[in-house]
């Protein structure tokens, strides 16, 4: 007799997933990776002759410049020059959103790490011994380390921001339950394993190279031609690809692009300028800590009717990318649950630390981290499970996001129970509760955390992308985009697309350098959307050329292009297969003189954004997704582990498995990172303390959850993500918030005394601690 195993669903589902994955493309540069033979900035061969640079920066968050005494460090052997910002020919400005920030210090420092001067010399370790030689008296002015210091004394970068929905004064009045309470958020560093760096060489006439480790080759050369007072023609910048950027590498690649570039247009040399870990760690920023409140009204059946937040972003020295992080955070302050009435403020507070920055989910994190305090902590005083309020409220099609957008393809529920039933979640409370009243000395916690995201950039011109496709006359293809390939697997995308409407073998199309030369007036890769903006420009671009070989198949054998299809790299008719080739179609094209390079655009349809009445349809559309997490805690030592987490993720229609559960599982990793072990420390001089690996913590392979399964959400995908598989770079992360919450319903199985904290991250120092707190 057949006995149905609970299991067997989610088994089928598992096998089903392995075999996409085992069918799956593999990320193009896989090879190069394990040969070591993939090329970074610091790989570039330099020219015989190059310098090399190291930055000065300052000492003090906050103070006046008395006195810089250069003179011992010039004079050292093989030093070749110190800039600053005296030797600046054009703005000594370098802000993306506002014009606030130098590039090098003038009379005033305004973060430890704020960059004053540029050592050139024949080597790096010269530049390094000269660097010990600058002497620097400051005189000491006071300094802000917090949002909340900042905010009491008034110190921002704009204006606040509001969104509303409904009347939340009024919805107040009808609630059975009303919480208030404060959350914080701490920062994270991006830790990409290759750090910032740039590499300039001059070419004739004044022009320049840079190849730079950016998102944002654009951002490099605009701001490098401010900086130098020349029109961006007279530079072109080139990425390879990044060591990893997850949004440190958005903003803030480029003053050391400038820098290096600065240098070689005084001294008609190539510099070369990387960073090592310690500086990087030191003058960049990080993610934005938040401290943030809340009011929580829900009515007898659990709805949520009124939500109002409060944000502070401690924003650091500078407006960087702030604002806009701020705004993606009122974007994301209910995440994927449905609120009638919402009233979130977003303050970006200005303080002593280096500006923080883009990271991955930009805001987006931090707000969906305070609703979900919000829901454990009404469900505890309550007196029942956070799940069954997460669970009253998700978002369904029609609701409208608190700025306007009305949901629809809504996914949240899907995920939601898809979750519970192939996961079987009775199952897994059960054997936490089993495991709980059987063991002392370990405890099991579990949480679920669902995720919306809106795709596209929340600064609706940003969302443009440009293509250059060239089929060249032996019928090879190469392909220029704006894409930065930092990991994440875009190019193998970007090929696949090519590959797949030419249908040609992949090895037929390379995927070139991301260059403004070829490819112009770009916006960052960046906001989950580069796979979606680029490669829906690639599509229409090769799209174009199909057509143009079409009509030349149409004239060649009398027939309708309708009838004709490229097919494994020969010519079909009618379904029929000719002799004709690829290969030997572009001859043809050749002959005729047919243009065989197309330019493609694309600039995203629908979505708008008006910034005075806060409301619009800012999204392509949004990524939903459902994880289920469990750790077990162990009470004598506070450490604890992920035994596992279980997701439904909403892929659409995967273009590649592989690279898609990379990102998900990378993100997840990153999440959890973010919400317990990495733990960014200033003293409250504004010194960075977590200044090197022994004092921050990121996961490593032992503190990754033992075991990850991820399950894609058969859906009919959406039209607007790039042949309907659905943006995956940044959403996944926010399944990492389920572990704080994890943590803590682990803790409360131990010590039952303990008061829920919404404090993170929530290190094993703290867990041992709310351990053993009366
Ligand atoms: N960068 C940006 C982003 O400039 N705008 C955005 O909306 C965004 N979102 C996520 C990540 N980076
Ligand atoms: Mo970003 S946080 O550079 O997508």
């Amino acid at each position: 007799m057949h006995k149905k195993n609970p299991s067997s669903n989610l088994e089928s589902k598992l096998n089903a997933v392995s075999n996409a994955l085992k069918q799956s493309m593999k990320n193009i540069d896989s090879f190069t990776h394990v040969r070591g033979e993939s090329l970074y900035v610091d790989d570039v061969n330099v020219r015989e002759g190059t310098f090399h640079a190291v930055v000065f920066d300052s000492p003090k968050a906050h103070g006046i410049i008395k006195n810089i005494d250069y003179s011992k460090a010039e004079a050292l052997e093989g030093v070749e020059r110190i800039f600053t910002y005296k030797d600046i020919p054009g703005e000594n400005q370098i802000g993306g959103i506002f014009p606030d920030e130098p590039l090098f210090a003038e009379n005033e420092v305004h973060f430890c790490g704020m960059p004053i001067a540029l050592i050139v010399a024949k080597s790096e370790f010269v530049a390094r011994q000269a660097r010990l030689l600058i002497s620097i008296e400051i005189e000491e002015l006071p300094v802000i380390i917090t949002a909340k210091e900042a905010k009491v004394k008034g110190s921002f970068i704009n204006a606040p921001r509001s969104f509303s929905l409904g009347n939340t004064d009024k919805a107040f009045e009808k609630c059975a339950y009303i919480f208030e309470g404060e959350t914080f958020s701490n920062g994270q560093e991006h830790l990409y394993i290759e750090t910032q760096g740039a590499y300039a060489e001059p070419s004739e006439n004044g022009n320049l190279k840079i190849t730079s480790s950016t998102q944002g080759p654009t951002a490099v050369q605009k701001t490098t031609a401010k900086v130098l007072g020349i029109p961006m023609h007279k530079i072109e910048v080139d990425v390879t690809r990044l060591g990893g950027g997850f949004g440190g590498k958005e903003d803030q690649a480029t003053p050391w692009a400038v820098m290096a570039a600065l240098a070689t247009f005084h001294l008609n040399q190539s510099v070369k300028l990387v960073l090592n870990r310690h500086d990087d760690l030191r003058m960049t920023g990080k993610r934005h800590p938040y401290e943030s409140s809340y009011k929580i009204g829900l009515s007898k059946d659990l709805k949520i009717i009124a939500y109002e937040a409060e944000f502070l972003q401690n924003s650091g020295a500078a407006a960087d990318l702030s604002p806009a992080i701020a705004e993606r955070t009122l974007f994301h302050a209910t995440n994927s649950y449905f609120v009638e009435n919402v009233k979130t403020t977003v303050l970006s507070c200005k303080t002593n630390l280096p500006p923080n920055t883009a990271f991955r989910g930009f805001g987006g994190p931090q707000g969906m981290f305070v609703i979900e305090c919000a829901i454990v902590r009404a469900a505890s005083e309550i007196g029942i499970s956070p799940i069954k309020i997460q669970e009253a409220n998700l978002l369904q099609d029609n609701d409208s996001f608190s700025y306007g957008q009305i949901a629809t393809q809504v996914e949240a529920q899907n995920t939601w129970d898809s979750a519970k039933s192939i996961f079987n979640l009775e199952s897994l409370e059960k054997e936490v509760e089993d495991f709980n009243s059987t063991h002392q000395n370990f405890k099991k916690g579990l949480a679920l955390m669902p995720i919306a995201f809106g795709i596209s950039f929340t600064n609706t011109p940003m969302n443009h992308a440009r293509a250059l496709v060239h089929i060249y006359q032996d019928g090879s293809v190469g392909i220029s985009t704006a894409a930065v390939e930092m990991g994440q697997g875009v190019n193998t995308k970007m090929l696949q697309i090519a590959a797949q409407v030419f249908s040609i073998e992949n090895s037929k199309v390379k995927i070139e350098t991301t260059n403004t030369t070829r490819v112009a007036n770009t916006s960052p890769s960046a906001a989950s959307s580069t796979a979606d903006l680029n490669g829906k420009a690639l599509l229409k671009a090769c799209n174009l050329l199909r057509d143009r070989l079409k009509e030349i198949v149409a004239e060649e054998y009398k027939t309708q292009k309708e009838h004709i299809e490229l097919k494994d790299e020969f010519v079909y008719i009618n379904s029929e297969k000719t002799d004709l080739t690829w290969t030997a179609l572009i001859g043809k094209a050749m002959e005729r003189r047919v243009a065989l390079s197309e330019n493609a655009h694309y600039a995203t349809p629908i979505i708008h954004f008006d910034k005075t009445k806060e409301k619009g349809h800012p999204f392509a559309y949004h990524f939903y997704g459902t994880a289920i997490i469990t750790t077990t805690v162990d009470c004598i030592r506070g450490t604890y582990v992920f035994d596992d987490v279980k997701i439904v993720h909403d892929y659409g229609k995967s273009m590649s498995e592989g690279i898609d559960l990379g990102q998900v599982e990378g993100a997840l990793v990153q999440g959890i990172g973010w919400m317990t072990m990495e733990e960014i420390a200033y003293n409250d001089k504004g010194k960075l303390l977590s200044n090197a690996l022994s004092t921050y913590k990121v996961p490593d392979i032992f503190s990754i959850p033992r075991n990850i399964d991820v399950i894609p959400l058969e859906t009919q995908g959406n039209d607007m993500a790039v042949l309907k598989s659905k943006a995956v770079g940044e959403p996944p992360l926010m399944y990492g918030i389920g572990a704080y919450f994890a943590i803590q319903n682990a803790i409360k199985a131990f010590n039952p005394n303990y008061t829920l904290k919404f404090h993170a991250p929530m290190t094993p120092e703290k867990v041992l601690m709310s351990l053993y707190k009366k």
